[in-house]
Parts: structure tokens; sequence; C-alpha cells
């Protein structure tokens, strides 16, 4: 039996579900059509002399890579003509991205982390795309206040996970659905429908050299992780760091997990290192939908009210035994 195509299962569940509409179905391709684009230049590298940094630097402080810059390029200009947007923002762009006035604009707002892990691009290890779908108000064109929408408003989220394989992970608030990129054709196709995260794990992640500036729940939780079968949680675990929040969430909606990037000490007025809009949002959307959890260490990463566009928070996420362990340390 010929496997379903992600064209295929977007237009199904329009037909069938009423889960997404021809709009969303559209820019959902379009995105899909973005990430294939930027997997063959990613694949490329150094043949097309587009490792190393780009000499720019974005709001976050962070040196930008040549491929951040072009993957975002590569996603404004695959986006702003089709007419299903108001605007978009990035974790590459200061301030909203609004659609020209050239081009018709549509009901939704995408936000994204157009390469996310990039410092991984230079060792050609996995990098990703994530992305986030939000309604856009009616009428004029949008304010970055616009955005600031918790995350349980998401209609859609995904990631596309640059690796040996691939891979674009899908959800519509109906369950988490993978498709590999079959490069013969050309097409995203369905390999991993309903994936779902394990309760338990004996798997966790987290960059173990920050652990002198950690808060104390985060400290007595990874120390019981360490303790393994003789402490207080009386099983071994194993550690995983891909340094790609795209790759670590992949192996966790795979076969289970915890990642953990808490705040820390180190820059104390900091939430976190992470991004809640185009980053731990639209990740914990689809954690939940598979099952799992998200929280900052108090509470649902999806509860959370922005109050800036490029605002960073804690992530614990993954399988729900474990995340609601740590979570209740940071209660007592
Ligand atoms: P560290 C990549 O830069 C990123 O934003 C996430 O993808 C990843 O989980 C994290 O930062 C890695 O951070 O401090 O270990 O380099």
């Amino acid at each position: 039996m010929s496997r379903t195509s992600l064209s295929r299962y977007l237009i199904e569940q329009q037909r069938a579900n009423n889960a997404i509409t021809a709009d969303l179905r559209f820019l959902i391709e379009v995105v899909a059509r973005a990430c294939k684009a930027i997997s063959h230049t990613v694949n490329k590298g150094e043949l097309a002399g587009i490792l190393g940094e780009a000499g720019t630097g974005n709001i976050q402080g962070e040196a930008q890579k040549k491929l951040d810059v072009i993957a975002n390029d590569v996603l404004l200009e695959a986006n702003e003509w089709g007419g299903h947007l108001a605007a978009m923002a990035s974790e590459e762009m200061d301030h909203p991205y609004p659609i020209p006035n050239s081009y018709p604009k549509g009901g939704f707002l995408l936000l994204f982390d157009p390469l996310d892990g990039s410092s991984n691009i230079d060792i050609n290890i996995s990098v990703g795309t994530i992305f986030s779908v939000l309604k856009a108000p009616n009428g004029d064109t949008p304010t970055e206040a616009d955005f600031l929408q918790p995350g349980t408003r998401q209609v859609c989220a995904g990631y596309t996970l640059y690796g040996p394989q691939t891979m674009l992970v899908l959800t519509l608030g109906n369950g988490v659905n993978g498709f590999t990129l079959d490069r013969e054709t050309g097409s995203f196709v369905l390999t991993h429908p309903n994936m779902s995260i394990p309760t338990e794990t004996r798997e966790f992640a987290i960059n173990m050299s920050n652990m002198r500036h950690w808060q104390a729940p985060v400290k007595r939780y990874v120390d019981e992780l360490l303790a393994g079968k003789s402490g207080p949680l009386g099983k071994d675990f194993n550690m995983r760091w891909v340094a790609s929040m795209v790759g670590d969430v992949h192996r966790i909606l795979t076969r289970g997990g915890i990642f953990m990037y808490p705040r820390d000490n180190r820059e104390p007025e900091k939430a976190g290192k992470l991004r809640l809009m185009y980053e731990a949002n639209p990740m914990s959307m689809i954690v939940e939908q598979a099952g799992g959890v998200s929280t900052n260490g108090h509470t649902r990463i999806l509860d959370i009210q922005p109050e800036q566009l490029h605002q960073r928070v804690a992530v614990f996420l993954g399988s729900k035994q474990e995340v609601e362990r740590v979570t209740s340390y940071h209660q007592a």
C-alpha cells in the first residue's frame, strides 16, 4: 500500500475532521516546502560555502551563523506572497515582519526559530526549524502585542529535524504525526503516525556543565537521577544532550525522556535560555499532544501569558512521571 503524503494527510484532516481550514493547510504546505529548501541547503554545507558566522548578531545577543540568516530568508520569501499570513516573527528578527502591502494578508501569524541548534552546524550535528501558528487579529497590520498569545492559542505547531533523515513532526491539536522527506519524490511521507511519549523513562537531557549554577530543586532532582538504582528513584538513568532542542525533543517523542533547560544563576534576571514564543510553546504543544508534560518548573508552559516577543522561559518537558516529579520539587 502506498504511504500517505503530507498533502494527502492535510486534505484528509481538512475534509474528514475539519481539523484545519484550506488556508491553514496551504500555510503548512508552504512551510514544509520551505523546510525542504532549508534541508537541501543545510545538506550542502561547506560545498556551498555556507558554514561559519554571518558576521551579524540577533536580538538575543547571539552571533548569527550564515545558515541562520539563509533559513530565515527562505521562510520569509516562501510565506510572504501566499495571502495566508498577516505577519511573521522569528528568533532572528528584532521585530515582527508584516506582510508587504503588495501581497494580500491572511488570518494567521507564523512564528519560527529558522535554524535551532545552529551552534551544531559547523560540526555536522543535527539542527532543525521550529514553527508555531497563531490566529491573527482581524483588520489592521498586526503589532507585536498581537503575537503575545499564550501557547494554548496555537492552532498548529511543528518542527523539521535536519538529521540522518529530514523529518517534519506536526500537530494540529489532535495528536502528533511524523513525516520523512522522500528525496526521490520530494514529498514528506507519513512514517510515524500518532507519536506518543512513554509516561516513564530512564533517560534525561540537561547540560551538566551548568550544574554549579542550578537552583536547589534542579540540583536535588539531578542528584537523584545520578544516584540511580540505589537512590530514591530506584532505577539507573542514561543521559543525552544534543545541544539542539529539536534533536532532544525528537528523541523524547521517539523513546521517552525528560529535557531540561532550567533558569540558572549565571544570569538570574533571565527566566532561562530558551525562547517561549517560537521554541518552548510549539514544542510544548507537540509534547502535550503526544501525552507528555511541559512546565517551567512552576506552571504549564502553554498557560504562560507572554509579555515580550523574545522572552525566555525555563523548560522541563517530556515523560509525564519525571516532569511532574521535578516540577513538584519546585513547589516543595
Ligand atoms: P547549550 C541551541 O542553541 C539551543 O537554543 C537549543 O536548541 C539547545 O537545547 C540549547 O540552546 C543548547 O544550549 O547551553 O547547551 O549550548
